[in-house]
């Protein structure tokens, strides 16, 4: 701020009586004034509020990134596509591996087109045999008919995801059912991080390593150097994330059915678990006191096994719905699995159904109702004329722009007002995760016919992704209340969507056949609900 000194009085005031000088004085002051006020206007712009303190902990740029893709392909393919079986005993002849048509970009086109960013393949599952020519081991693509042993398919995977901008994750199953060192300590562990390093350092950027503590009862006792692993993944693979039952960078849910709890916290402790060990209720909803961000990844098969076997069929696409929204929409990464089938490809039912789901989210997320509404809020940090922290900014897409209420408030409110009555049963918040998770309760208000605020539906936690279902809602003014929070709640998106093919407390049983082109229902399946202030 520019101030008046007294040598500026001591110079005015002498023209202050002379007649004849009047009007360019009274003009010399006006522009000082205005260029005084501008100046502290620009002052004050220039310094705009920062960003609020993160609670810790805190998300990895790894992990953010990871979080970003929101759905991930597991394509479990092996001797065991050939053998019908899901658990191979290690003894299989390699022989038996022969994809005639395997094609590795089919496999990556089909997760690009339908919405899945990163494939992960299972480059050695529990029966030891490996999808690349490992030198440390005969039982490998090398000693099968497959192009007379000289394929790779983990070569061939890498070079299809790279040219088509899909991420790559491998998984190195720890248990190894023909390994001849396993159940020697020292020299299994010594085996599976040479193998380890052969997979991180011939195949270019790897996303995301996963491994399991899965062991069949009486099978050898050994010690697996965990610690010794991850260290190395970290080393050679800076970018990578790696999964397991506690991370160290993302966490299993607990159950194979890809369902995460409805609370569920990003924040966990590493040490309240052993890998192979898990208690599938602290796994699937997180700890809000835990000091290690660990948010959990829902695996989950298309089919009811992890290997394609002829006999089975895939879910239905209303299906892979209800899943995504209890794991998407519940804070995680969907890791859904699509096995290739015995001739190296994606079976075309399942192609069908990836393709069906995928029409069915661009259906009804493609158009955010709330887009259509005068959003205001409770208050804003910096103050109403800050933009930086203001209401609109829930209504553009992403975690890096978010709506922050004013310091030291307790009442935190987003208000929408529609200028015609909407209808809507799917309500989608997200935190800018990148400076903590901090929402614990929420509600959604509207105002009824009667003109009283009534529930729509409460939740609790949001973290990146949280979408709620209820009954069908018509109103034409809406609030989103925060009624409890770690600290001051941060709010990046919120979404109003219809949703007319889950209906509550069950999923409808549309087929493919129920769909027009464009992905919208042809008949309507859903029965008109009174609001409900229970989700699912
Ligand atoms: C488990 C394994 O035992 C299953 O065979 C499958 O690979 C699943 C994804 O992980 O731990």
């Amino acid at each position: 701020m520019i101030k008046k000194t007294a040598a500026d009085h001591q110079t005015l005031k002498p023209l202050k009586s002379n007649l004849k000088f009047r009007q360019p004085i009274i003009l010399t002051i006006i522009i000082y004034y205005l260029t005084s006020q501008t100046s502290l206007s620009l002052l004050l712009s220039s310094h705009p509020t920062p960003p609020p303190i993160p609670i810790l902990p805190i998300p990895t740029s790894q992990q953010i990134s990871w979080q970003l893709t929101e759905m991930a392909m597991f394509l479990h393919f092996g001797t065991n596509t050939f053998t019908d079986s899901e658990w191979g005993t290690g003894h299989a002849d390699p022989s038996v591996f022969n994809p005639t048509a395997f094609n590795a970009s089919q496999w990556v086109n089909v997760a690009k087109g339908n919405g899945f960013s990163r494939v992960i393949l299972t480059a050695k599952h529990h029966d030891g045999f490996c999808l690349w020519p490992s030198e440390y081991t005969d039982y490998s693509v090398k000693s099968s008919s497959w192009r007379n042993g000289t394929g790779d398919v983990v070569k061939e995977l890498t070079q299809a995801a790279k040219s088509a901008g899909v991420q790559l994750g491998l998984y190195l199953s720890p248990w190894d059912r023909h390994e001849p060192t396993y159940g020697d300590t020292l020299e299994y562990n010594e085996y599976y991080m040479g193998q380890m390093t052969e997979l991180l350092t011939r195949y270019g950027e790897i996303r995301e390593v996963w491994l399991d503590g899965a062991k069949g009862k009486k099978e050898k006792d050994m010690e697996y150097f965990f610690d010794d692993w991850f260290s190395l993944i970290h080393q050679l693979q800076p970018g990578a994330v790696i999964f397991s039952d506690d991370g160290p960078d993302t966490r299993w849910v607990g159950d194979e059915s890809g369902v995460a709890g409805t609370t569920c916290w990003s924040l966990f402790n590493r040490s309240a678990i052993k890998i192979g060990d898990t208690d599938p209720k602290y796994s699937g909803e997180g700890d809000p006191l835990g000091h290690d961000w660990v948010p959990a990844e829902c695996d989950v098969s298309i089919r009811p096994g992890w290997f394609w076997h002829a006999s089975q069929v895939p879910k239905t696409a209303i299906s892979l719905l209800d899943l995504y929204y209890k794991s998407v929409g519940r804070n995680c990464l969907l890791l859904l699995n699509v096995p290739p089938n015995s001739s190296g490809l994606i079976s075309q039912e399942d192609i069908r159904v990836l393709e069906e789901f995928s029409e069915i989210r661009k259906s009804i997320f493609s158009y955010n109702l709330a887009k259509g509404s005068l959003i205001s809020a409770s208050s804003v940090r910096g103050g109403p004329s800050d933009s930086h922290y203001g209401s609109h900014n829930v209504l553009e897409e992403g975690i890096y722009s978010y709506w922050a209420p004013g310091k030291a408030q307790s009442n935190w409110v987003l208000n929408l007002d529609f200028l015609e009555a909407v209808t809507f049963n799917i309500l989608l918040v997200q935190e800018p995760i990148q400076l903590g998770q901090r929402i614990i309760d929420f509600h959604l208000d509207f105002l009824n016919e009667e003109g009283e605020w009534e529930e729509a539906v409460r939740g609790t936690t949001v973290g990146y992704k949280r979408l709620l279902r209820f009954g069908k809602v018509e109103s034409s003014k809406l609030r989103l209340v925060i009624d409890k929070s770690r600290a001051e709640p941060l709010v990046s998106y919120l979404g109003i969507y219809e949703d007319p093919f889950s209906i509550l407390g069950h999923v409808s049983n549309f087929s493919s056949t129920s769909l027009s082109k464009d992905g919208k229902p042809l008949q309507q399946n859903m029965h008109h609900h009174s609001p409900s202030v229970s989700s699912f």
